[in-house]
């Protein structure tokens, strides 16, 4: 069997990494996954910054160039012009989008991993606290969520996925962030219309075939 032209380098626990795998998946793209922890070793060997994730082009019009290219927004547009279908872009008028590049409006919500989602983990994993003393400690950054969270679904379409009937990067980059609120307790923040998208979000093949690794089945890293 030849190797797969692309390697991604990050752990699947890495919600920017699945971002990356969901799109590779839904568009049929084989890859290698190199599964690392940010500002590991491996981590640095390919992205100046120990970031995940970072995908390696081994290939290029047949010639070996082992290109690494970083920031999942560059690597989406990458990906886009490689495997243009399905495609994952909207057009102006679908959902609420009156011009397509609010879909990239979507693509980092830093409230959701390091406010919340990261000390409850951090907390349970140490065990030393009990449940309302980490909701205590975490109170400002689940405040914090909660607005994040209304606010995002006045962005979205009133059914479907973020842009209605089409599905797009936006839900590519949301569903990691959510799929792991989901697995802890101030998962309960999520609306209806959240768990109804998370619903539809879960029975896409891609969605399935990332789910091992992530926080959303109890993993830990790498
Ligand atoms: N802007 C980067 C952000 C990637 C990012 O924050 N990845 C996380 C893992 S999901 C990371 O490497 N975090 C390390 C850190 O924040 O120090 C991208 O879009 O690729």
């Amino acid at each position: 069997m030849t190797q797969p032209i692309y390697t991604i380098i990050g752990t699947p626990f890495s919600t920017f990494t699945r971002s990356i795998t969901l799109a590779l998946n839904h568009k049929g793209i084989p890859f290698t996954q190199v599964r690392c922890v940010p500002h590991s070793d491996t981590a640095y060997d390919n992205h100046p910054f120990g970031f995940l994730p970072t995908l390696i082009i081994h290939q290029i019009d047949g010639k070996t160039v082992n290109l690494k290219l970083r920031e999942s927004a560059a690597i989406a547009r990458y990906i886009d012009r490689v495997a243009p279908e399905p495609s994952l872009l909207v057009s102006a008028g679908q959902g609420k989008a009156i011009i397509e590049e609010q879909m990239w409006e979507f693509v980092s919500f830093p409230a959701v991993e390091k406010g919340v989602v990261k000390p409850r983990v951090a907390a349970t994993d140490e065990g030393k606290l009990t449940d309302s003393a980490v909701r205590e400690q975490i109170k400002p950054g689940v405040e914090h969520l909660k607005r994040l969270l209304g606010k995002l679904e006045e962005l979205m379409a009133g059914e479907g996925y973020v842009f209605g009937s089409q599905l797009s990067w936006a839900d590519f980059f949301l569903f990691p962030l959510l799929a792991d609120l989901k697995a802890i307790p101030e998962g309960e923040l999520l609306s209806p219309r959240m768990l109804n998208w998370m619903e539809k979000m879960n029975k896409l093949e891609a969605v399935k075939a990332t789910t091992p690794g992530t926080l959303s089945v109890g993993a830990r890293p790498p």
